[in-house]
C-alpha cells in the first residue's frame, strides 16, 4: 500500500468520523432515547424545536415577552416521533380576558383543534370548596366529596351536577322524575322559528301545536317539525305545508292543529325544532310533558300589533325566566316600544329595529314584558313558567349563567398559579392520540374570543413543552433505529468515497 493510498484512506476515515459526529449530533436532537422530549422557550430567541408565536401581525414583542393583539395565535413544536401526551406550561399575564384557551391541531377534517382552558375568570372566582387531581377540579357548593373519582362514580344519581369541558359519559337525567297524567297548555303567542327541550321518562312525546298563518310577507309559509333524541340524533320530522295563501295581502288563516306523538322512547332530554318563518304564529302548545324550555330565542306576540289578523289574542303581559347572561331585545313595531323589567331593573325598549342589550345576574332571571311584540335572544334557555324550567345544558357548561341550579361543577381546569409581577402560570395536558403531525410539527393554538386589539393586557412570557410516551416505539427500538440510520448513512458515504 502506497503512502498516498494510506493517506487517502486516512483522510476518508477522518471525513467519515467528522460526518458521523455531525450526523449523530443532528440525529440526537430529534431522537428521544429516554422516551421524553422537553422543549423550553422564553420566546426571546428562535429555537430549532419550537416556532415563535405567529402570525406575526397579531403579536407584538415587548421586552422579554409578547403582547397578544389579535387571536387566535399559533406555535409549532417539533415532534420527531409520535408521542401520546403533551404537557404545556404557559406563563402569561391577563387583564380583561374572561376565557383563554389552548388547543392542539387534530387529524379531523378541516380547521380542527382540541381545546382546553388556560384561564377562566368565573371558575377562578368561585368561592366553593374545590379539590383538584392535577388536571380536573371539582367545585362543591357544600362540601361532600374528598375525592374526584368517588364523585364521578355516583355523579348521575345526584342533582345539580354541572360539567365544564368534562365528559361525564352519560346523558342528562332528572333524578326522581315521574311522568304526569295531566296535560299542560301553554297559551302564550309565539312567532316564527322556535326550538325547545323537553324531558321524557316512561311516557310518549306528545305535543299538539295550534298554528296560524298571518300572511304578511309574500311566499309560502311551511312549518317543519324535527325531534332529536338525547344523543342528538334526528328521530322524527314532519312538514306542514303553507295554508295556501301566499300573498302578503292575503288574510290570516284559521287555526290548524298539528300533533306529534312518539311512543316508546328512552329516558332523557329531547329537542324539538319548529322551523318556520315569521308568518307562522304558534298560538298554543298542549302537551303531556311537564318540562319545556326554549333555546336561545323567544318571540312573544300577544300584542295589538297582530289584532288585525287574530281577534282572540289575550294581550296580557308576559313573565319569563332565563339563565342567559347577556340578553338582547328587539321590536319591529311601535306597539313593541315599552319598558320591561329584568329582575326589577327597568330596561327601556325605546327604538324599533335595534337590538337592546342587558346583562343579568348569574342566576335564574325573571323578565316582565308588559306589551310583548318582542324578540328575546340570549345564549341560554327560557321558560314561560317556573315549573317548566330545567337546564339540560349544565352537563356542558359554557358561561355559568346557571350556577344557582348547579351544586357541583366538574371541570377539566385548574386555577393558574400566581407568580410575581402579575404573571400567571398554568399547565394543560393533552392526549395526543388524535393530534396531527404535519411536516414533523405539532401545531398549538391560543385563543381568547373576546380579545380586543385595544386591550394590550394579554401577554405571554414563556412556553414549556414536555412530550412523553413515544407511541409504537420502545427505547431499544429507538436505539436500533438510531444505529441503523447511522449505519445506512455511513455505508452510503463509503460507497460515495469508493
Ligand atoms: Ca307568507
Ligand atoms: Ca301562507
Amino acid at each position: 500500500m502506497t503512502k498516498i493510498t494510506k493517506f487517502r484512506i486516512f483522510i476518508n476515515l477522518l471525513g467519515i468520523i467528522i460526518i458521523f459526529l455531525l450526523i449523530s449530533s443532528l440525529i440526537k436532537k430529534d431522537l428521544i432515547l429516554d422516551g421524553k422530549l422537553i422543549i423550553e422557550s422564553d420566546l426571546t430567541k428562535k429555537l430549532p424545536m419550537i416556532s415563535v408565536l405567529f402570525p406575526e401581525h397579531r403579536v407584538e414583542k415587548e421586552n422579554e415577552h409578547y403582547i397578544i393583539q389579535d387571536e387566535p395565535i399559533y406555535f409549532n413544536v417539533r415532534s420527531p416521533i409520535e408521542f401520546t401526551q403533551a404537557e404545556i406550561d404557559v406563563e402569561f399575564q391577563n387583564g380583561s380576558q374572561k376565557i383563554i384557551g389552548l388547543g392542539v391541531a387534530t387529524e379531523e377534517e378541516g380547521w380542527n383543534f382540541e381545546s382546553h382552558t388556560l384561564y377562566n375568570e368565573t371558575l377562578n372566582n368561585i368561592d366553593w370548596y374545590s379539590i383538584s387531581d392535577g388536571i380536573n377540579t371539582l367545585y362543591q357548593k357544600d362540601k361532600k366529596f374528598d375525592d374526584i373519582d368517588e364523585f364521578i362514580e355516583i355523579s348521575n344519581s345526584i342533582e345539580g351536577v354541572g360539567a365544564y369541558d368534562f365528559d361525564l359519559g352519560e346523558n342528562f337525567t332528572i333524578p326522581n322524575y315521574q311522568a304526569s297524567t295531566e296535560k299542560m297548555t301553554i297559551d302564550d303567542c309565539l312567532r316564527g322559528k322556535h326550538e325547545f327541550y323537553t324531558y321524557i321518562k316512561n311516557e310518549a312525546l306528545d305535543f299538539t301545536f295550534k298554528i296560524q298563518d298571518i300572511n304578511r310577507t309574500d311566499g309560502e309559509d311551511p312549518l317543519i317539525i324535527f325531534v332529536y333524541n338525547p344523543r342528538n340524533k334526528k328521530i322524527y320530522s314532519k312538514i306542514i305545508s303553507d295554508d295556501g295563501l301566499i300573498s302578503k295581502i292575503d288574510p290570516a288563516s284559521n287555526p290548524r292543529y298539528v300533533s306529534v306523538y312518539i311512543p316508546n322512547l328512552e329516558e332523557g332530554v329531547y329537542r324539538v325544532e319548529l322551523s318556520t318563518n315569521d308568518d307562522i304564529f304558534i298560538r298554543e302548545i298542549s302537551t303531556q310533558q311537564q318540562k319545556l324550555v326554549f333555546i336561545d330565542r323567544l318571540y312573544l306576540c300577544d300584542s295589538k300589533e297582530y289584532s288585525d289578523g287574530f281577534v282572540d289574542l289575550t294581550l296580557e303581559p308576559s313573565q319569563i325566566y332565563t339563565n342567559g347572561r347577556l340578553i338582547s331585545f328587539y321590536t319591529a313595531h311601535n306597539a313593541g316600544l315599552q319598558t320591561i323589567s329584568l329582575d326589577n331593573i327597568s330596561i327601556n325598549i325605546y327604538q324599533k329595529h335595534e337590538w337592546i342589550e342587558a346583562y343579568s345576574n348569574p342566576k335564574l332571571s325573571r323578565i316582565y314584558i308588559p306589551k310583548n311584540d318582542l324578540k328575546i335572544s340570549s345564549r341560554g334557555i327560557f321558560a314561560l313558567e317556573k315549573e317548566h324550567y330545567f337546564n339540560p345544558e349544565i352537563i356542558n357548561l359554557k358561561d355559568y349563567s346557571d350556577i344557582e341550579e348547579v351544586n357541583y361543577i366538574i371541570a377539566r381546569y385548574q386555577k393558574p398559579i400566581e407568580l410575581t409581577n402579575g404573571w400567571l402560570k398554568n399547565k394543560i395536558i393533552f392526549n395526543l392520540d388524535k393530534a396531527k403531525i404535519e411536516n414533523g410539527n405539532l401545531k398549538f393554538m391560543i385563543s381568547s374570543l373576546n380579545l380586543d386589539s385595544e386591550d394590550n393586557d394579554f401577554k405571554i412570557n414563556s412556553l414549556k413543552i414536555k412530550l412523553t410516551g413515544p407511541r409504537n416505539i420502545y427505547s431499544s427500538l429507538a436505539y436500533k433505529n438510531f444505529w441503523n440510520d447511522i449505519k445506512n448513512k455511513i455505508n452510503k458515504l463509503i460507497s460515495q468515497i469508493k
